[in-house]
C-alpha cells in the first residue's frame, strides 16, 4: 500500500473546506500516510488560499505532505487518489447577471462545472481514484462528472453521510441509545428533501429499527421529514448552511472507504446504480455500501425493503430521473 495519498479539494476557501482540510492531515483520516493536498478555487478567490496554507503550516501536522493551491483544476488533478468536490455555485447568488433561484438553473450551471472537472479527473486522476461530490445538487453533479470522466475504474460518490449522521442522532435520542450503538443508517435515493432515511433497517444495539422503534406514526410524520429538512433547519438557526457537520461527514465517508466494513455493517453514500434495488442503471443513488478487504466498494444487496420503504424510495428515484432529464444536454 502506498505510504502517501494525494487529495484534491475544491471550494477550498469555503466554509466546509475550512473545517475539512485540517482533518485530512491530522493523522486520523488516512492513518500514518503522508497527505499531499491540492486546493482548488475559482480565480476570483484563489489568492485567499495563501492564508489557509499559512494556517496549515502553523498548525504543525506531522502527516502533512506537499500543499499546493491553484485555480487550474486539471493541473491539480494530476495523479490524485481522492477528489473532494465541495465547490459549487450556491442557490441565491447572482451568476453571470442572473439570480440563481430555480433548481434547474442550479443543475445547469453546476452541471457545466462538473463536465470539465469530470474530464480532468478521467484524464489526470489515478486510475483507481475515488471522488466524493459534496457540492449540490450532489447526486446529479456526480452523475455528470462520472459521465464526463468516462473511466469505470474510478469511483464516483455523492455524499449522504451527513444525512445518515443526522438520522442516527435523532434515533439515538428517540430510543435513548448511545449514538455509537446505532449502525447501518441507510439513506436511499437523492441527497435532497426526497431522500428516504431508513428507520426500519437501522441497527440499534444490533437489533433492527423496525422492532426497536415500532412507531410508524413517528417514523413517517416526525423522523423522515426532520432528516429531510435538517439542512434547512440549520440554515434557519445559524444563518449559514451546515459546515462543520458536513466536513465531519466527508471525513467519515473517506474513512469508511479506506478500511474494510465490519461484517454485517454498511455505510451510506450515493454511487452509480448497477440496477440493484430496481434503480435504473447509472443513476447516482443513495445506497447501503460496504468496503471489502481489497478496498473495493460494493452495494450491500441483502437489505429487505417494506412496501412503505419502496414507495418512499420511488419518490426519490423519480426525482433523480427528472434531474437526469434536466441535464441531458450535458451528456455526450
Ligand atoms: P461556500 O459558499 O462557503 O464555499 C463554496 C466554495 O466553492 C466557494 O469558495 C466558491 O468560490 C467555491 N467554488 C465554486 N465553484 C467552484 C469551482 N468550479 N471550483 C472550485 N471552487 C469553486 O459553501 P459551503 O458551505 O462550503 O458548501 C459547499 C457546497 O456543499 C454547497 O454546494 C452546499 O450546498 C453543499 N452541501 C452539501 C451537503 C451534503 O450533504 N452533500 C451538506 C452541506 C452543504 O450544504
Amino acid at each position: 500500500m502506498s505510504s502517501s495519498v494525494k487529495v484534491v479539494v475544491t471550494g477550498a476557501a469555503g466554509q466546509i473546506a475550512y473545517s475539512l482540510i485540517p482533518r485530512l492531515v491530522d493523522g486520523r483520516t488516512f492513518g500514518d500516510k503522508k497527505v499531499d493536498l491540492a486546493l482548488v478555487e475559482i480565480p476570483q478567490v484563489v489568492d485567499k488560499l495563501e492564508g489557509l496554507v499559512m494556517e496549515l503550516e502553523d498548525s504543525y501536522f506531522p502527516n502533512m505532505g506537499q500543499v499546493t493551491y491553484t485555480d487550474n483544476f486539471a493541473e491539480a488533478s494530476k495523479d490524485a487518489d481522492w477528489f473532494l468536490l465541495v465547490g459549487s455555485i450556491p442557490r441565491g447568488i447572482v451568476y453571470n447577471g442572473k439570480k440563481i433561484e430555480e433548481r434547474s438553473d442550479l443543475l445547469s450551471i453546476n452541471g457545466g462545472i462538473f463536465v470539465d472537472q469530470g474530464k480532468a479527473i478521467g484524464s489526470y486522476g489515478k486510475d483507481d481514484a475515488k471522488i466524493l461530490v459534496v457540492g449540490n445538487p450532489a447526486n446529479t453533479n456526480a452523475f455528470i462528472g462520472k459521465n464526463a470522466a468516462n473511466n469505470d475504474n474510478q469511483l464516483w460518490m455523492a455524499m449522504t453521510m451527513l444525512d445518515s449522521n443526522r438520522a442516527k442522532s435523532i434515533i439515538s435520542k428517540k430510543t435513548n441509545t448511545n449514538i455509537a450503538d446505532i449502525n447501518n443508517m441507510i439513506i436511499w435515493g437523492n441527497h435532497s428533501p426526497t431522500m428516504y432515511p431508513d428507520a426500519e433497517n437501522v441497527l440499534i444495539s444490533n437489533e433492527l429499527g423496525s422492532s426497536v422503534i415500532n412507531d410508524m406514526e413517528w417514523t413517517e410524520s416526525s423522523f423522515i421529514p426532520k432528516v429531510q429538512q435538517r439542512g434547512k433547519a440549520v440554515i434557519d438557526a445559524r444563518g449559514a448552511s451546515s459546515a462543520t457537520s458536513a466536513a465531519k461527514a466527508a471525513i467519515d465517508t473517506v474513512m469508511a472507504c479506506e478500511s474494510p466494513t465490519l461484517s454485517g455493517n454498511c455505510f451510506s453514500a450515493a454511487i452509480a446504480s448497477d440496477g440493484s434495488y430496481d434503480v435504473p442503471e447509472g443513476l447516482i443513488c443513495g445506497y447501503p455500501l460496504i468496503t471489502l478487504e481489497d478496498g473495493t466498494i460494493e452495494i450491500k444487496r441483502d437489505i429487505s425493503l417494506s412496501d412503505f420503504a419502496k414507495s418512499k424510495f420511488k419518490i426519490s428515484i423519480d426525482e433523480l430521473l427528472s434531474e437526469k432529464e434536466a441535464v441531458k444536454h450535458l451528456m455526450q
